[in-house]
């Protein structure tokens, strides 16, 4: 046994350095495949039954068959989080289509590769970015359309995302924002977007193809139960330009402020009351093992 985080693939665990897949692998030669990104905070795993649903609601689609039940899989992220004794940390679920041959006919890849990798809980943006703000850049690059890669379906083709954060990378920005191909606002790269006009939260549709943020949804129910109504509709990008507040939410955003979009500063250029208030009810429910499932 070596200190080396353990990585399971297909019902076995390799250290990090030699877990490999096949360069056959059609997640990798097509991103033929599914994900997830999970957290567990003090030995909680947030939302994990919400993203194992996701990940097989992600699959069906595609005909992508996971070659073992909701339970077991769920048992497998719990076993590996024990593997590496880790009670805080960011885990990232894939299903590949597997290994088949260089045609990209899903039918020559007769079983599904499963993946889990689990390490010490990462931190997407700095504490005094959380206070602040983040800066982010409305990019060229329009969110996939609902009839194909759209992003309502967690898969492997990420490349939309990684266009718009490079752009956001090259102007300086520290995330980018995606509109849809009509102009009306989507979500960032890797996480959804509420506005604060009027003391109320406003967000996009999930018909817009965002991602059905596993974040997004629990934040709208928090909200609910804070009496702070959520409006979910086409947003423009002058509305949010106007906002008092706007944020990010997402597994690996958390609730993050944003504070520019595009140089034009949000409300008062910092953390508003509203984003505060949510965010501290969120980090509160977060201890709460009602909201996950614990590993034991
Ligand atoms: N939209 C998209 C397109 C996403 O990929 C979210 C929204 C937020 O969803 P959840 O369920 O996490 O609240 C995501 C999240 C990253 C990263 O490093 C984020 C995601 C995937 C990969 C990396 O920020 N997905």
């Amino acid at each position: 046994m070596t200190n080396e985080l353990q990585i399971y693939i297909d019902g076995k665990y390799y250290p990090k350095s030699e877990a490999k897949v096949s360069v056959y692998d059609h997640g990798l030669l097509y991103g033929d495949g599914v994900f997830e990104g999970i957290r567990a905070y003090h030995g909680i795993v947030f939302k994990l039954k919400e993203h194992i649903d996701r990940l097989y609601r992600s699959a069906q689609p595609m005909f992508l068959e996971i070659p073992v039940t909701k339970e077991q899989l769920t048992q497998a992220v719990i076993e590996t989080l024990k593997k590496n004794n880790l009670k805080d940390a960011y885990i990232r679920l894939v299903v590949t289509r597997g290994v088949g041959d260089l045609g990209l006919d899903p039918r020559k890849c007769p079983k599904a590769t499963i993946i889990i990798i689990t390490e010490p809980r990462l931190q997407l943006h700095s504490p005094e970015k959380l206070e602040t703000g983040i800066s982010t850049l409305i990019t060229w690059v329009r969110r996939n359309s609902v009839d194909s890669a759209t992003h309502e379906m967690k898969s492997l083709n990420y490349l939309n995302s990684i266009l718009g954060k490079i752009e956001a990378n090259n102007a300086g920005m520290d995330e980018a924002l995606c509109l849809d191909k009509d102009g009306y606002l989507v979500e960032g790269v890797g996480e959804n977007i509420f506005l604060v006009r009027d003391g109320k939260l406003f967000t996009p549709t999930l018909a817009s193809g965002a991602l059905d943020g596993i974040t997004r949804a629990f934040l709208i129910k928090l909200a609910a139960k804070m009496g702070i109504e959520v409006i979910e509709r086409n947003i423009t990008p002058y509305e949010l330009f106007t906002a008092q507040e706007a944020f990010f939410t997402g597994t690996a955003a958390e609730v993050a402020p944003i504070r520019t979009v595009n140089k034009r500063v949000i409300g008062a250029g910092k953390r508003g009351p509203v984003t505060t208030k949510l965010l501290k009810v969120f980090q509160e429910a977060l201890k709460n093992p009602e909201n996950g499932i614990k590993i034991q």
